[in-house]
């Protein structure tokens, strides 16, 4: 069986606005997709954008209504759908309406009449790049060891969040969080221990958060950072208090911590907007830096905001 087959079927959505064509290229890719089809633009841009989009859109140009290009340009300029891979397969033959299609973004583009075999190998194609590409997107932005999200992903998140509360005027909270004591743990259970214990950490942390805007990435050797978007002072540090205390409850056993005999964690909050707007995304990480270093300077195993 090949590698394409032992996966879950990739879905393909068809855009053509005559039957046949749609009934040809259906028959052709069905016993190895799960495929879609749309008569219309404005079919394929609701079916690219709903719950269960395509990787890859196989996309006619001469239509009634939005045309091909037109559908092409907006699943690009689209946050949701413009990593769809898309190949026109048009009757239109000339240079220039080739080179009109990739400059817009397509991955390829197929002359009608079209060979159905050459169809089907240029669509397998596409489609083993893209889960290769979104392989290699998904591990650049996770943390090899506790496989969350790592620093560098949260810094992208942030920037994105950090507008999109500005534009919305909506708090943003940020929670960083550093273990007790950890070089000790370290220097008595040994390293592969101290590295089981950061995953769980992370697992811990991130059954805690419950809504799917939310973030907690891996900041640096044992610290970590959340990010709760729409989320106020009380609110972040009502999630801090939770993390806190989960992690104290698993009762991971530190006999070396001065503080208790379980691996815990010190939290430091700060929120932007409402009565407390900061300047940048670095004023915020350096707040809640700040209210961390003072929750290790009062005892540890707490909350500071
Ligand atoms: P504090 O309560 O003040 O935070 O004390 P601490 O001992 O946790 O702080 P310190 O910054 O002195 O030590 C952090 C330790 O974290 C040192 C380092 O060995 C350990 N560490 C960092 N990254 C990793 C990792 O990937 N795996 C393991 N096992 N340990 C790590
Ligand atoms: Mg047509
Ligand atoms: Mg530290
Ligand atoms: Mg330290
Ligand atoms: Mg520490």
């Amino acid at each position: 069986m090949s590698d394409l087959a032992l996966q879950e079927k990739a879905t393909i959505l068809v855009v053509d606005d005559q039957r046949s064509n749609l009934m040809v290229l259906s028959k052709l890719l069905k016993d190895d997709y799960r495929v879609l089809v749309a008569n219309n633009g404005a079919k394929a841009l609701a079916l690219s954008t709903g719950d269960h989009p395509p990787v890859l859109v196989l996309l006619d140009i001469e239509m009634p209504g939005i045309d091909g290009y037109e559908v092409c340009r907006r699943l690009k300029a689209n946050e949701k759908a413009n990593a769809i891979a898309v190949i026109f397969v048009t009757a239109r033959d000339a240079a220039e309406d080739e080179e009109k299609g990739l400059r817009l973004g397509a991955v390829d583009y197929i002359s009608k009449p079209f060979h159905p075999a050459i169809v089907r190998a240029r669509v397998r194609n596409h489609i083993e790049l893209k889960i290769k590409t979104d392989l290699l997107e998904s591990l650049s932005n996770q943390d090899g060891l506790t496989r969350i999200p790592n620093r560098r992903h949260f810094e992208d998140r942030i920037q994105a969040e950090w507008s999109r509360a500005n534009r919305g005027d909506k708090c943003l909270s940020v929670i960083m969080m550093d273990i007790d004591h950890f070089k000790s743990y370290n220097d008595h259970y040994g390293h592969g221990a101290g590295d089981d214990c950061l995953r769980r950490v992370a697992m811990l942390l991130k059954t805690t958060l419950k809504r799917p805007m939310d973030m907690v990435a891996r900041y640096g050797g044992e610290e970590f950072v959340a990010l709760l978007p729409d989320t106020d002072p009380n609110g972040a540090r009502y999630v801090a208090e939770q993390m806190r205390s989960m992690v104290e409850a698993a009762a991971i056993p530190h006999d070396q911590s001065p503080t208790q005999p379980v691996v815990t964690l010190s939290c430091g909050v700060a929120s932007s907007g409402g009565q407390s707007p900061k300047s940048d995304v670095a004023a915020l990480l350096q707040c809640a830096d700040q209210a961390l270093y003072r929750a290790k300077q009062q005892g540890r195993n707490l909350v500071h905001a």
